[in-house]
């Protein structure tokens, strides 16, 4: 049967209704987003890539990902709202259709699927990956410890059963490892990373693996405080904003510091509501309000990739 219900934006789905969404959103918006597979996960599922933007040669590209802590189902939903916003707002809202018609946005709707089903099916607060560990019974890897960015020196667990587990070694994860060989057989068109987590309302940059100052921190802290401007501007949220490691703690093994030192220099960590009132459960009434805000945020960093990358 072809009848299927109404796709929900302002409910948690689960990983079924995203990849039934996903594929169905690339069919339907063919000239504006195709759908190819990521990789793989530890247990087998697909992990999808969406490309948004009309094509066009020689574009920029900026990679936007979701699900990488299973639990923070808020920043699952952003990718979607993100995908959908694009298809329907293209050729009427004058900001996005040029950002689409001159970048490509590479949206990983859900990066740790393995992670997320395991939150929907067991248990609710799940971070890590899925992977077996050898010599313990614990399980899993914090995927956002697992790059090879000053890996487990600092704020990542060497220990199989901690949440911040670092891994047996940099990329030992099928999900980090199918995300960094994607930017890495892409780096001359990938100007931008940002990766979305919940909670703590935050958006950071390099680094977060030492009080390092990036060499382009003064341009990032510029391109965070504007777009951090213009999220607040919608509900007055309230974000601060900063390198990683003064703004939020040390961590070692993330993705943004790895995209940075591999050449990726708008590289972004967003962390959206709540500041701990919900947490992980943001209520679903808050999603289209994250969603949006989020999005005015994006498109600032956007606009200044297109324009300075
Ligand atoms: O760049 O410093 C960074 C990463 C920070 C995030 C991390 O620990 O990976 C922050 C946490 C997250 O989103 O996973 C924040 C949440 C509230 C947590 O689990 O502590
Ligand atoms: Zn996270």
């Amino acid at each position: 049967s072809n009848i299927r219900a109404v796709h929900s934006y302002v409910k948690y789905n689960d990983l079924d209704t995203i990849n039934a969404w996903s594929a169905n959103i690339a069919a339907q918006n063919s000239g504006l987003v195709s759908r190819s597979q990521l990789g793989t996960s530890y247990e087998g599922r697909p992990i999808y890539l969406l490309k948004v933007g009309k094509s066009g040669s020689n574009k920029k590209a900026v990679v936007l990902d979701c699900g990488f802590h299973a639990r923070e189902w808020i920043s699952v939903a952003f990718c979607q709202w993100f995908v959908k916003e694009a298809v329907e707002k293209y050729g009427s809202d004058t900001q996005l259709t040029n950002l689409l018609n001159n970048l490509d946005f590479y949206v990983v709707p859900v990066l740790n699927v393995d992670g997320y089903a395991y939150t929907w099916s067991t248990n609710r607060m799940w971070r890590k990956t899925r992977s077996v560990n050898s010599g313990t019974t614990c399980i899993g890897t914090d995927p956002n410890r697992n790059f090879n960015a000053g890996w487990c020196t600092v704020g990542a667990s060497s220990r199989a059963c901690d949440d911040t587990y670092c891994g047996s070694s940099p990329e030992s994860e099928r999900e980090t490892k199918a995300l960094a060989n994607f930017i890495r057989n892409n780096l001359s068109s990938i100007k931008g990373y940002l990766t979305i987590h919940s909670y703590s309302q935050m958006l950071l940059f390099p680094y977060s693996y030492s009080y390092a100052v990036a060499k382009d921190h003064t341009e990032l802290n510029t391109v965070a405080k504007n777009a951090v401007s213009q999220l607040t501007s919608l509900y007055k949220t309230k974000y601060t904003y900063g390198a990683g490691g003064t703004t939020i703690y040390l961590a070692a093994g993330g993705s943004d510091d790895w995209a940075y030192d591999a050449g990726v220099k708008y590289s972004f960590t967003f962390e959206l509501r709540d500041t701990g009132r919900y947490g992980f459960l943001l209520p679903e009434s808050q999603i289209q309000a994250t969603s949006q805000e989020t999005i005015l945020a994006v498109r600032s960093i956007a606009t200044h990739i297109l324009n300075n990358a």
